[in-house]
């Protein structure tokens, strides 16, 4: 998910063009608004932790993009390219590493886990938004 000011920043073509490259499949993608009830839900892990709030108001501040990409080993590959939560420890090259200063604004979120990431589909997509279409180019990447 392109957290807020993404879209302000005029980078989501540029970010989505990286997944593509790579060789990820998206079944899903829109523009929300996420509401606090929602964010508070998504963040739950991080309930207890003293920058939740700030989170929450930052997570719901703008329009968010919400994605599911699909591919083999997708979580590990995609964190990958997100690079370490912390823009300072960021490599080069990874989307924190190249686009982002501070961590508590650092542009996206990824999945850490399938599991998480069923759940967290479940939250922000219906069964309807997710299309699951024929791969043409599988064979070659
Ligand atoms: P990640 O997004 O890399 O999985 P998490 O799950 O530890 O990292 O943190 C979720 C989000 O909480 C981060 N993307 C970041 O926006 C925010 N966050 C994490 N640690 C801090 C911190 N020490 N101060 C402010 N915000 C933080």
């Amino acid at each position: 998910m392109f957290k807020p000011g993404v879209l302000n920043r005029r980078h989501v073509g540029e970010i989505i063009a990286r997944f593509e490259k790579k060789g990820l499949k998206l079944v899903g993608l829109k523009m929300m608004r996420i509401d606090n009830e929602l964010a508070k839900k998504h963040y739950d892990v991080h309930s207890d932790k003293p920058f939740f709030q700030d989170l929450v108001n930052f997570i719901t501040s703008a329009p968010v993009v919400a994605m599911v990409w699909q591919g083999d080993d997708c979580v590990s590959i995609v964190r990958k390219m997100v690079g370490a939560t912390k823009p300072s420890e960021a490599q080069p090259g990874t989307i924190r590493g190249d686009y982002c200063m501070h961590t508590n604004m650092n542009i996206i979120h990824a999945s850490d886990s399938d599991e998480n990431a069923a759940r967290e589909i479940g939250l922000f997509f219906d069964e309807s938004e997710i299309f699951d279409w024929a791969d043409a180019l599988t064979d070659w990447i």
